[in-house]
């Protein structure tokens, strides 16, 4: 039976286009090594007719798929279960710029292009793709939609959804859904597009993608602000946004336990201040070139902030090197919270009037539940996204029966902290996704009437379950 699949598979993909045998685990085992899945084949289409062609064939025989991208999931959303029946498709051959539009201000980009491509292909002519991820050299662009990706810009640019204008989708059944319009206005009856950005592959194959790309920076003020809390993080940030408006692009949260971690784990960095500080905030505030002025005020604003003891220390990066070295403090927490042992990690959005308060609160679970455990919690606190993550007490070496007993501590810390979550109006999966491990929370906390209608989508799209199954919604 795997014969004949594998001559049909063949017959669309060719060669090059199909992998088998034991070396297969980029495919098949997830980023964080939380999943150790089997994959029946691994298709490598080499465009769209190809995935079309491979989808079809799929379905008739009744074949469950898994859409794969950079393999750069949190939720094991691009791997295979353990049965070994299903086949990884993955997108990597489909890494065409297919058009850029410089004054119309679009890209058209295949789904296997990874997020540094698009952004070079964006600035190679002049123009800015504003999506910042730390994996970008890894993650590809249809991997980013499907999970809608957030990062660092987001204050500003919003989620990658914000940024489409129009997809090109293989549906379950192996048809072509054609909605690449590079079109700012559009209002032909429901915007399909939508449905598939964030689905996790469940709903269809994005295999392109119209994106809007913007004004490139000429200048940008890159800072580091030491502050005393999370509570003074966001006061700032009332303020910052007071003086510099919507020009505010990175705002992001680093508690003194997670900078230590990045100190200790990546020597090259440097702390830029002389003495430790309860949290750092990194701020960067990109220019248009038509602008001037801005680090004045921003270092008038600092200097009213130190004044006024609501800001403890400031520096502001005086060259593209130094303002590297700030990014790299901040893009580097999460592998020193890798390179550390294990971890548990919560990915939570809250109203920012309610974010300093879930800090809070949360700390005192992690104490209460963790004796000891290091909680490492920073992130996006511009836009109310908290990494909560918690290390395990110091000294508990990798491997240990000390570090098995932490883990086992997984379901009790999640439910305690996203039960909090609930209660002040938060999201527990803030921008990585359901993939397969959120399945049940999803089924936990959200809305009834929307689970029902996120059902009923799956069932019309694919009413076969054969679209990356065991993701995101599962069948009532
Ligand atoms: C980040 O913001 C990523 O650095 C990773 O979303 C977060 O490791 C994490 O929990
Ligand atoms: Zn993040």
């Amino acid at each position: 039976m795997d014969q004949s699949l594998r001559e049909a598979l063949l017959s669309r993909v060719g060669p090059s286009g199909l992998l088998e045998g034991p070396d297969l685990d980029r495919y098949t085992t997830d980023h964080r090594r939380l999943y150790r899945g089997q994959a029946r084949f691994v298709v490598r289409p080499s465009n769209t007719a190809e995935v079309a062609a491979v989808v079809e064939l799929c379905a008739t025989q009744g074949i469950a798929m898994v859409p794969h991208g950079g393999n750069t999931s949190y939720c094991g959303g691009a791997t295979p279960d353990e049965s070994g029946l299903q086949v990884v498709i993955s997108l990597e051959r489909l890494h065409r710029i297919r058009a850029i539009d410089a004054v119309g201000g679009t890209l058209v980009v295949e789904a296997g292009c990874t997020l540094r491509a698009v952004r070079e292909a964006a600035a190679s002519v002049g123009r800015h793709f504003p999506l910042s991820l730390g994996s970008e050299g890894t993650c590809q662009i249809g991997g980013n939609l499907s999970t809608n990706a957030g990062g660092t810009q987001v204050l500003r640019h919003g989620m990658i959804r914000d940024l489409v204008l129009g997809l090109e989708v293989v549906l379950p059944d192996g048809r072509v859904l054609n909605q690449l319009r590079q079109l700012r206005k559009d209002n032909t009856g429901y915007d399909l597009k939508q449905l598939f950005i964030g689905a996790e592959g469940t709903l269809g194959i994005i295999t392109a993608a119209a994106l809007r790309i913007g004004t490139a920076p000429r200048d940008a003020l890159t800072a580091l602000v030491g502050v005393e809390s999370l509570e003074a993080t966001l006061a700032l940030l009332g303020r910052v946004r007071e003086a510099f408006g919507d020009l505010v692009e990175t705002f992001e949260y680093m508690p003194e336990s997670a900078v230590t971690l990045a100190l200790k784990h990546f020597p090259q960095l440097k702390n830029p201040f002389d003495t430790a500080h309860p949290a750092i905030v990194l701020v960067e505030i990109p220019l248009p070139a038509a602008l001037s002025g801005l680090h004045e005020s921003f270092a008038h604003l600092m200097a009213a902030e130190i004044e006024a003891g609501r800001v403890r220390d400031a520096v502001v990066a005086h060259s593209l090197s130094q303002a590297d070295s700030f990014w790299f403090l901040r893009e580097n927490i999460p592998a020193a919270q890798t390179r550390e042992g294990a971890s548990l990690k919560h990915d939570v959005s809250l109203p920012l009037d309610r974010l300093a308060e879930f800090e809070q609160r949360g700390l005192r679970i992690i104490a209460d539940l963790i004796p000891g455990g290091r909680s490492i919690g920073y992130g996006h606190a511009g836009d109310g996204n908290l990494h909560f993550n918690v290390s395990p007490a110091l000294g508990i070496e990798k491997n240990s029966a000390l570090e098995a007993a932490f883990l086992g501590h997984k379901e009790s810390l999640m439910r305690a902290l996203h039960d909090l979550v609930a209660e002040l109006g938060g999201s527990f999966s803030a921008e990585h996704g359901i993939g397969r491990l959120k399945v049940d929370e999803l089924a936990r906390y959200e809305d009834p009437v929307a689970l029902d209608l996120m059902t009923r989508i799956k069932q019309v799209l694919d009413p076969n379950r054969l679209m990356n199954p065991g993701k995101v919604v599962l069948p009532k």
